[in-house]
C-alpha cells in the first residue's frame, strides 16, 4: 500500500468505515494504490449540493489481503465477516469482480444486491486472456472457468447470497444470461434506459422502492461507466453511463447500504482519470452509507 484510502486519520476503533484492497488480478495492486492516491487529491466538498461527502464516513483502511491461491479468497469472507461483527461498514477495493462474491458470502441473505456493470456476468462458464488477467493470481494458479470474473453472479445466485439483485447500465450479454435472469428475478437496466431522462427518472423509482427499509450491498464495476470517462477497464463497452447518472441512482437507494465495492479498474499508463473517477464515486458512496 502506497498510501492508505482517504483522510486516514481515525483508528479502527473510531472508524465506521472500514477499506481493504483485494489483490486479485495482474495489476490490482497498482490499481488499488492509484484509488487511494487519487482520494487525496479530491475535493471532499462538493460545491453543487453543498455537501461535504466526508462528514460522516471514518475511514479505516487496513490495507491490501493478498492472495496466493484461490483458497485464499475464504479469508475475504472472514474479514468482511468480523467487519460487519463490529457493526461497520465494509468498503472492497478489488481487483476482479469475483472479489465480490466472497464478500457477498459474508453478507446477511436478505441483503439486496445493486450492482453497476456494463456486463451482466451470469454465464454459467466463461474464459478469455482479459478474464485471466483480471484473475490472475500467479503463474501456477489457473483461472477456473465456471467461478470468476464473468460468472461471479450466477454463482452468487445459485448460492442464494442474495434476496433480489439488480444491474444498472448493462448493456453487454449474451441471449441464455437475459433468460437467465428474467427465470430468476434479477433486474436488468440498460445504459440505454439510463441515459434518458425517463428512463432514469423511472429507474431512481424502480430503486427506491425495491431498497426502502432494506439492507442493501453496492458493487460498482467501473466498466459501467462510458469508456471516455473511465477508459482503464478491461472489457470496454460503448454507450455507458456517466457520473451524474450514476449520482442520481445512488440518491435514489432509500435502505440502509453495508457493504460496498469498486471493483475491475486496472490501471493504464499516463492516464489517472479513471482512478479519480473512482475515487469520486467512493466519496459519494460514503455520503448515503454512512
Ligand atoms: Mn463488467
Amino acid at each position: 500500500m502506497s498510501r492508505p484510502l482517504i483522510t486516514n486519520i481515525y483508528s479502527r476503533e473510531e472508524s465506521n468505515v472500514i477499506a481493504f484492497g483485494v489483490i486479485l488480478g495482474r495489476k490490482a495492486a497498482e490499481s488499488v494504490n492509484a484509488i487511494r492516491d487519487a482520494s487525496w487529491f479530491i475535493e471532499t466538498f462538493d460545491i453543487i449540493s453543498k455537501r461535504n461527502l466526508l462528514n460522516k464516513a471514518k475511514v479505516y483502511d487496513i490495507g491490501d489481503i493478498k492472495l496466493t491461491s484461490y483458497d485464499d479468497l475464504e479469508n475475504v469472507t472472514k474479514i468482511t465477516s468480523s467487519i460487519l461483527s463490529e457493526g461497520k461498514l465494509t468498503l472492497m477495493l478489488g481487483g476482479g469482480h469475483l472479489a465480490t462474491y466472497y464478500v457477498l458470502k459474508a453478507m446477511p441473505k436478505d441483503v439486496i444486491l445493486i450492482v453497476f456493470d456494463a456486463h451482466c456476468d451470469l454465464r454459467e462458464s466463461y474464459i478469455d486472456e482479459k478474464i485471466i488477467d483480471l484473475d490472475y493470481i500467479n503463474e501456477s494458479v489457473i483461472v477456473d472457468k465456471r467461478l470468476n470474473d464473468a460468472t461471479w453472479l450466477r454463482w452468487a445466485s445459485e448460492e442464494t447470497l442474495f434476496k433480489k439483485a439488480t444491474i444498472l447500465g448493462v448493456r453487454s450479454g449474451d441471449e441464455e444470461q437475459l433468460v437467465y435472469a428474467k427465470k430468476k428475478g434479477i433486474l436488468l437496466i440498460t445504459s440505454e434506459k439510463l441515459l434518458s431522462q425517463n428512463g432514469l427518472n423511472a429507474a431512481t423509482k424502480t430503486l427506491s422502492t425495491l431498497t426502502r427499509g432494506k439492507k442493501v450491498y453496492l458493487s460498482l464495476d467501473i466498466d459501467t461507466f462510458d469508456p471516455s470517462i473511465a477508459p482503464a477497464v478491461d472489457h470496454p463497452e460503448p454507450s455507458g453511463i456517466g457520473f451524474r447518472e450514476f449520482v442520481k441512482l445512488l440518491r435514489s437507494i432509500k435502505g440502509r447500504i453495508i457493504g460496498c465495492d469498486v471493483v475491475c479498474l486496472r490501471k493504464i499508463p499516463n492516464n489517472e482519470v479513471t482512478e479519480f473517477l473512482a475515487a469520486r464515486a467512493i466519496f459519494e458512496i460514503l455520503y448515503y452509507a454512512t
